[in-house]
């Protein structure tokens, strides 16, 4: 692939805005057309990344053709029908997460792209994050032996719901909205579950949703694990939004300390790393932890595309994480621990 690749960027609000500036910074990659039904929206995304065309409907930019790649970044109610639209149309997708309304829902987006033969990679970027992804490559190296205990967890009071209004008005909020990016780490590093056993709590009063959930993981490869979350801690320093991680193998343990700090310790020696993420020219602190992800979760679809191969975060790998949502979900309703795959 030597020709540009062409994008359409569907939904230009609030986390666009950072796929826009990694785009920029992609080489033989170009957002050729925007589309977003609120014309102010679409307008200052328009003027600031300098992009012509621009529709306030997706239909017409399908329609109208000429790109190769629809990116869809608007909120999840939207997903599905977006997807199939790109699918009718036979270009790739880029969708974000949460991929679907419904696991049925994520499903039939899946085989609506595999039936055209173009690539479905689900915009799931926490686990590239490249302080996670150190740990990912440490333990995928062997360096504490074989995992036996893994926690990952990310405890916050950051006020997420004046970037995100959305976040406080849905029925379901951490798992869905946060969860998803734990519990694919947990993925990521120790493979697929098993069984998943959750709790939630809404402290906050002014939401609808949970803000704390706790789930407790076995995964197939005989690993325990425990992904917690909360946006209802307050404690200092904040830490948003950094995921921490602790691991115990056979030989040694590592831990993904605040301040992106990567400790691993074996054989009585204890080696400490900084694994700061880079401050893009674009970025801003705390957020260029994630912003740092799209850069690469983006140039690792482009990557993919050249050579021909699925995205490590492809649809169907993502059907695994959304199972264990609805699996986090139906577990803290019931009161019992679910397998993900029977869902
Ligand atoms: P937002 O509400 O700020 O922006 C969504 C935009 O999409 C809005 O401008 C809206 O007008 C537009 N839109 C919605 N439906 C549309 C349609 N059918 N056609 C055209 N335009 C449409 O939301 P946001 O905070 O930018 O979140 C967007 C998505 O990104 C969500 O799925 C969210 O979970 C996800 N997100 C991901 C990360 C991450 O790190 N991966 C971080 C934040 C948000
Ligand atoms: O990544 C996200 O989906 C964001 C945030 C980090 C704020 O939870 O919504």
């Amino acid at each position: 692939m030597t020709q540009t690749l062409k994008i359409a960027l569907i939904g230009a609000g609030f986390f666009a805005r950072n796929q826009l500036f990694a785009w920029a910074g992609i080489e033989g990659a170009e957002v050729v057309a925007i589309c977003d039904r609120d014309p102010a929206r679409l307008a200052a995304a328009g003027d600031e990344f300098g992009i012509a065309r621009r529709y306030r409907n997706a239909a017409e930019l399908f329609a109208d053709g000429g790109f190769d790649v629809a990116d869809i970044a608007t909120t999840v109610g939207s997903h599905r029908a977006l997807v199939e639209m790109a699918a009718t149309a036979g270009v790739h997708v880029i969708c974000q997460k949460p991929f679907a309304p419904t696991l049925e829902d994520a499903k039939a987006m899946v085989a609506a792209v595999a039936e055209t033969g173009k690539i479905l990679m689900i915009h799931e970027n926490f686990r590239w994050q490249s302080a996670v992804r150190q740990v990912i490559d440490a333990l995928r190296a062997g360096e504490i032996g074989e995992p036996f205990f893994g926690r990952v967890s990310f405890r916050s009071g950051f006020d997420v719901f004046s970037g995100q209004p959305y976040l406080a008005e849905g029925e379901r909020f951490i798992i869905e909205d946060l969860g998803i990016h734990i519990l694919d780490i947990a993925r990521a590093l120790f493979g697929d579950v098993a069984r998943i056993a959750a709790t939630t709590r809404r402290v906050n009063p002014k939401i609808k949703g949970e803000d704390v959930a706790t789930m407790q993981l076995l995964h197939k490869s005989g690993v325990t694990s425990v992904v917690d979350c909360s946006y209802a801690t307050k404690r200092l320093p904040e830490t948003f939004p950094e995921s921490l991680i602790e691991i115990d193998g056979t030989e040694g343990s590592l831990r993904l300390d605040a301040g992106y700090k990567l400790v691993i310790q074996r054989d009585g020696g204890s080696q400490t790393r900084d694994v700061s993420p880079p401050l893009l020219p674009w970025a801003e602190q705390p957020w260029h932890n994630i912003q740092e992800s799209v850069q690469i979760i983006q140039q690792h679809f482009v990557d993919c595309l050249r050579e021909g191969r699925q995205p490590e975060t492809s649809g169907t790998d993502n059907l695994e994480t959304f199972a264990l949502v609805e699996a986090a979900y139906l577990s803290a309703a019931e009161g019992r621990s679910v397998d993900p795959g029977a869902l």
